[in-house]
């Protein structure tokens, strides 16, 4: 799919994404916020602002000058098309149509090593290594310490197949050679982990705390087991993601990250320490906090003036969404695979995690429920979604407002709704105690057709307003006026 729009450089080189931040106006500079909750503050205030803008935060007290914390990474259409490695004008279902596109004939393409690398400007082995020279934050008022691993990847090698996982999971710091990684039971890392511990093994890990955007979208979004998620970027990019070899385990890192750390996850009963809470991205603390396996850290890699990439989970916004546009990319080709004729388009809303939106050009009764049920029969659509809204294609499913609309005058609650059972992740805040204990986990969705009634859809009251030709057109004439 060569067709599709491409700009891949700042999709892996995380200056040359700020850097076209920057241009793009996308990026403000902040002096002297503190680590301790004030640049989790600053970080809540702007993305709540909804203007979209990257944070860069220097001169951070108690750390050096020049090291500094890149937070609000993804949250413009702009960067979003940078992370996915296309030019920052294209949006919205376009770029969910341009990574359908790309992932239906997907050629995993592996990383290439390079010989050189920014990232060893600055290396510390053994003794001298000591993570707490980084200007980590403390992000929410109650979680349980710093974490320097939140927009992040860990990166492990399955020492049967010899496949290298990239994976996202939280990274607190302990103290200067010991951090925390959380990762849930079943997580390729994990499965990892215990393989080399089943053999009374350390896991040799690598963890990227200052990643390329781009990354985080592979890290983030679930890739079958035996494929890594570097071949996966790069099959997506279209280009080889470079990378050099950590040198205490060989494993491969991104050449063009800001910061890594390297070392071993001691099997539990030599190691473990208290981790957590951290505020999830449903919005809680709903894991707490408790024993958990650790990272040794045996050598640090950064550029100078090196920048953590740190997203953490807000109350309404995830951060890093770009894995959303795979989701909804991934949903809608199955719904085609299952033979739904004429959807236009799916979404996840920004402040809907919980919530997909599709938009159907209806051909016969029942048809828009069906497009609500196949979300839900789907990898990505049927797991921890609490409503699916069905919705016709005159309706632009990336607006929330439309979609707020449509559900208002168009949908008959009494007749239009359906509840079924979805899998849910423990996370979710609403499984009772005794649920979890049983480890029942599974909630209930609405599916809502808010479809204009098939059978009288002609009948239908008009729209009022002007035609969007019209309103095109209009626009362009008043374009320096308005
Ligand atoms: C911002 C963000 C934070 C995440 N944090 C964690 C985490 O702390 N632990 C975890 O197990 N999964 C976490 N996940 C989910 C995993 O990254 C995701 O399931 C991914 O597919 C894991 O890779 P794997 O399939 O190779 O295990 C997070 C995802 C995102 C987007
Ligand atoms: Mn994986």
């Amino acid at each position: 799919m060569t067709s599709e729009p491409r700009d891949v450089e700042a999709a892996l080189n995380l200056r040359t994404f700020i850097h076209r931040l920057r241009q793009a106006g996308k990026l403000k500079e902040i002096r002297d916020a503190h680590w301790d909750l004030e640049i989790g503050a600053l970080t809540e205030i702007a993305a709540e602002s909804g203007e979209g803008s990257a944070l860069l935060f220097d001169a951070v007290p108690d750390h050096p000058e020049g090291y500094r914390v890149l937070s609000n990474v993804l949250r413009s259409p702009e960067s979003d098309a940078l992370a996915l490695g296309m030019p920052p004008d294209v949006r919205g279902l376009e770029v969910v149509q341009a990574v359908k596109g790309r992932l239906q004939d997907l050629k995993p393409i592996p990383p290439t090593e390079i010989g050189e690398s920014p990232l060893l400007e600055n290396v510390a082995f053994d003794g001298d290594v000591n993570v707490l020279k980084f200007p980590t934050p403390k992000w929410h008022a109650d979680d349980g310490g710093r974490y320097i691993g939140t927009f992040t990847a860990t990166v492990c090698r399955d020492p049967d197949t010899g496949y290298v996982n990239v994976g996202t999971y939280r990274v607190q710091v302990h103290d200067e050679n010991t951090v925390g990684v959380w990762m849930i039971p079943g997580k390729h890392g994990d499965l990892i982990t215990r393989k080399y511990w089943a053999r009374g093994e350390s896991c040799p890990v690598a963890i990227v705390c200052g990643l390329p955007p781009g990354m985080m979208t592979a890290s983030a979004v679930g890739i079958p087991w035996n494929m890594s998620e570097y071949d996966f970027l790069g099959g997506l990019l279209e280009t080889p993601v470079p990378v050099i070899k950590a040198q205490k385990t060989g494993l491969p890192v991104p050449a063009f990250a800001d910061i890594v750390l390297e070392g071993h996850i001691p099997p539990p009963e030599q190691e473990t320490h208290e981790e957590g809470p951290f505020g999830e991205w449903p919005g809680y603390y709903a894991s707490g906090s408790r024993q958990a396996p650790v990272v040794k850290v045996e050598a640090v890699y950064h550029r100078d003036d090196p920048i953590i990439t740190g997203d953490p989970p807000l109350r309404t916004f995830l951060n890093s969404e770009t894995h959303k546009y795979i989701r909804s990319a991934n949903i809608w080709s199955a719904m085609e695979r299952a033979g739904i004729p004429d959807v236009q388009g799916v979404w996840f809303p920004k402040q809907g995690r919980f919530v997909v939106t599709v938009a159907v050009r209806q051909r016969y009764s029942g048809h828009a429920k069906q497009a609500g049920y196949g979300v839900l029969a789907t990898r990505d659509g049927g797991r921890d979604v609490r409503m699916v809204i069905v919705v016709d294609e005159d309706v632009d499913i990336t607006n929330v407002g439309e979609v707020l609309w449509a559900m208002s005058t168009r949908w008959d609650p009494r007749s239009d709704s359906e509840i079924l059972d979805v899998a849910a992740s423990i996370l979710n805040p609403r499984l009772s105690p005794e649920d979890k204990q049983r480890r029942e986990l599974t909630t209930g969705c609405m599916v809502v057709d808010a479809c204009r009634p098939y059978a009288w859809k002609d009948d239908f009251p008009g729209i009022s307003g002007v035609s969007a030709e019209y309103k095109a057109k209009v626009r362009a004439k008043w374009a320096d006026r308005l």
